[in-house]
């Protein structure tokens, strides 16, 4: 299939990738020996099945668990490592990625083991491939406010290091108001911020990432095509919209791949592209997002161009490197 090679061929970007989750079963239960952490789970199998998800928090819930076998700088270089390796597989030439440092810090684990680990694989493939990244430290929203604020303090000595913030976790009654003030701060320090809004929370959410915490893209926003006022503002603003098509099939926020509004985002005039969120939860990574729309919306060629040309856009990339790959 013609699509499908363009598909694999085509050099793109990731935006919303959640470092953690990219642990593979199999590295879970490694990291777990490794660490002496026993598991819930008789095996790679048993825990696979439990990938059976109602809804964003009963994902969540495994998610956090699974992170507890992440320990060292090491555990956090192999994970990323691993990540970067499939990626560059998938001819991905630019990662933006996402990682939660209270996961950790709440068991803890200091601050600087998360980042030395994850940074250590994202230079080496810079060097190696010449892949280039970016890393965004992303707020737990159902945690307080104060408890961001807290985090962000202990971010501060590696600032060189980290290059935004975002806000993911349970969206439904952790709307983006509750963090208005952080996100000020974030924004004082010189920092791009990003936030997850209507993925599971209405327009609504949306309206307060764009208004309040001004965010230069929506990760997810799927549901914003519910109200016609924030599809003005979106599309006027050409505000990217960071969309995972297999994280919202396993997730339930839609019901088919088939009835995805993927395709309806970008009729509306909206900078919406594909990525992969929780690649080893949602079955599979980014060419694998992009070839089950392919085969479920019947994207076409232009369709699928856009998409990638959306997100090299939608990147923290100078535009002389984006020149280099649009
Ligand atoms: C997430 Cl899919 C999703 N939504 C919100 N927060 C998250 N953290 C990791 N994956
Ligand atoms: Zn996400």
């Amino acid at each position: 299939q013609d699509v499908d090679d363009l598909i694999r061929r085509l050099p793109k970007t990731e935006l919303h990738l959640h470092i953690e989750g990219t642990l593979e079963p199999e590295m879970m239960f490694a990291l777990a020996q490794r660490n002496g952490i026993s598991l819930p789970y008789a095996s790679v199998e048993a825990l696979r099945a439990a990938y059976d998800f109602s809804n964003l928090q009963s994902f969540l819930d495994l998610y956090y668990a699974g992170a507890g076998v992440l320990q060292t700088r090491q555990d956090f270089y192999e994970l990323t490592r691993a990540y970067l390796q499939r990626a560059h597989a998938d001819n991905v030439v630019h990662v933006e990625i996402f990682f939660d440092p209270q996961t950790h810090t709440a068991r803890g684990i200091p601050f600087a083991t998360v980042l030395d680990g994850i940074r250590d694989a994202l230079d080496e493939a810079g060097c190696t491939w010449g892949m280039s990244s970016r890393l965004i430290l992303s707020f737990l929203r159902h945690l307080s406010e104060d408890e961001g604020f807290a985090t962000l303090a202990e971010a501060l000595p590696h600032l060189d290091r980290i290059d935004g913030f975002g806000l993911d976790s349970s969206e439904l009654g952790h709307p983006p108001s509750k963090f208005a003030m952080l996100f000020a701060r974030c924004h004082e320090l010189g920092k791009p911020c990003v936030a997850h809004a209507g993925e599971e929370g209405p327009p609504e959410y949306v309206w307060e990432a764009l208004e309040l915490l001004k965010v230069c893209r929506i990760d997810h926003g799927v549901r914003s095509l519910e109200d016609p006022a924030l599809v003005k503002r979106l599309a006027e603003g050409a505000v990217p919209l960071t969309v995972c098509p297999l994280s919202n099939v396993r997730l339930k926020v839609v019901d088919d791949l088939a009835r995805h509004n993927l395709r309806q985002l970008l009729q509306a005039g909206l900078k919406a592209m594909v990525n992969s969120d929780d690649p080893a939860y949602f079955g599979g990574y980014l060419n694998a997002n992009l070839l089950a729309c392919r085969q479920s919306l019947d994207l076409s060629a232009d369709e699928v161009v856009t998409l990638v040309n959306n997100s090299f856009e939608a990147s923290w990339l100078p535009d002389v490197d984006k020149q280099r790959w649009l």
